[in-house]
């Protein structure tokens, strides 16, 4: 009799231990493979959330200009994502005196903390030590489709140029374009901290001395496009450290239709304000180009910054309002080919 009842009891046990396991593993399904390392998976629960693609960046410092570089430019490249889909990016820290981290800006990471990149919360400095200089973000892409950026996390690497864009969509919209916009000071950030942190400064900010969009400062070195008829999507993104952009395309409406990576019912706007690390994605209907402007062979793409909100006037300020022609395609920042191969 004690001994069916010892039975009994194991077989419920076992039972539960079983439901247990279950239960846990259906839990922790969104969560990434290698962090339920511990449990059993089948294969096609590793095959929904295998990783989507890897990519490697490289963190450096330009030897000439001082801005800090990712895979050899400023902006790094642009990453392409799939809705809810795994990745992998490996940065690699080749800074010659400094720590960095990566932040996907605008990226949940709702099962992922740890790759959020926010240095001293969820994660520590990244060291420039060869052997150690390495960290391996692996997160879920945002549900929705839109314009998001990755940007240094350390200090003030960002104002020092360290940021590149990231599309999320489900769409092959390698030939979106992407315009990234930002304040650009003359002096590494490390030279302007100390004085912005003093009492004096009163928590003004130090004001950029130009504005570059896509890494450029004017509309030199560009190439000129043929005529474009169809519509296209265009997004931008204020990667600035202090300024206000008004974004307007000569002659066009703007038809936005995301706004900060979320998709919105369309709306027409002549222009469109883009605060700091906002990002406003549009579209473009060549045809509505009025005739007085359809015959042009390019077309103004105006990127004008609030001065007014900048605590003291700045000689430079009237240097404001950089853009470029829109069919001039150096100012959309597309990934060069040999950027491509650096990605593994
Ligand atoms: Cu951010």
């Amino acid at each position: 009799m004690i001994y069916s009842l010892l039975v009994l009891i194991s077989v419920a046990v076992i039972f539960l231990l079983i439901f247990y396991i279950d239960f846990n593993d259906s839990l922790q399904k969104n969560y990434h493979p290698n962090v339920r390392s511990l449990k059993t998976v089948s294969l096609v629960e590793l095959n929904d959330e295998s990783i989507a693609e890897r990519y490697t960046l490289v963190v450096s410092k330009s030897a000439i200009s001082k801005r800090l570089l990712v895979n050899g430019t400023s902006p790094g490249p642009t990453l392409r994502f799939k809705p809810n889909k795994w990745y992998e990016v490996l940065v690699i820290n080749e800074l010659p005196d400094d720590f960095t981290t990566i932040h996907w800006h605008g990226f949940p990471q709702l099962t992922t903390p740890y790759s959020d990149g926010a240095i001293g919360i969820s994660q520590c400095p990244i060291s420039n030590e060869r052997g150690k200089n390495h960290f391996k973000y692996s997160f879920r892409a945002p549900d929705f489709p839109g314009a998001y950026f990755y940007h240094g996390h350390y200090q003030d690497q960002l104002t020092d140029g360290l940021y590149g864009a990231i599309i999320v969509d489900d769409r092959n919209t390698a030939d979106d374009w992407v315009i990234l916009m930002a304040d650009y000071y003359a002096q590494p950030a490390a030279n302007l901290l100390p004085s912005y942190l003093s009492p004096p400064s009163d928590g003004d900010e130090p004001i950029p001395d130009a504005v570059i969009v896509n890494g450029l400062f004017t509309e030199s070195s560009l190439h000129m496009m043929s005529g474009l008829m169809e519509n296209h999507t265009v997004h931008v993104i204020n990667a600035g450290s202090l300024s206000m952009y008004t974004v307007t395309v000569d002659g066009l409406p703007l038809a936005v239709t995301n706004i900060d990576g979320t998709p919105v019912e369309e709306v027409v706007y002549d222009s469109i304000v883009v605060n700091v690390a906002q990002r406003t994605s549009f579209v473009l209907d060549f045809s509505k180009l009025p005739p007085f402007i359809a015959g042009s062979p390019s077309l103004w793409f105006r990127v004008h910054v609030m001065a007014s909100m900048y605590p003291t006037y700045n000689e430079s300020a009237s240097n404001f309002g950089i853009l470029g022609k829109i069919y001039d395609s150096s100012i959309f920042f597309h990934m060069p080919q040999f950027m491509m191969n650096s990605l593994s």
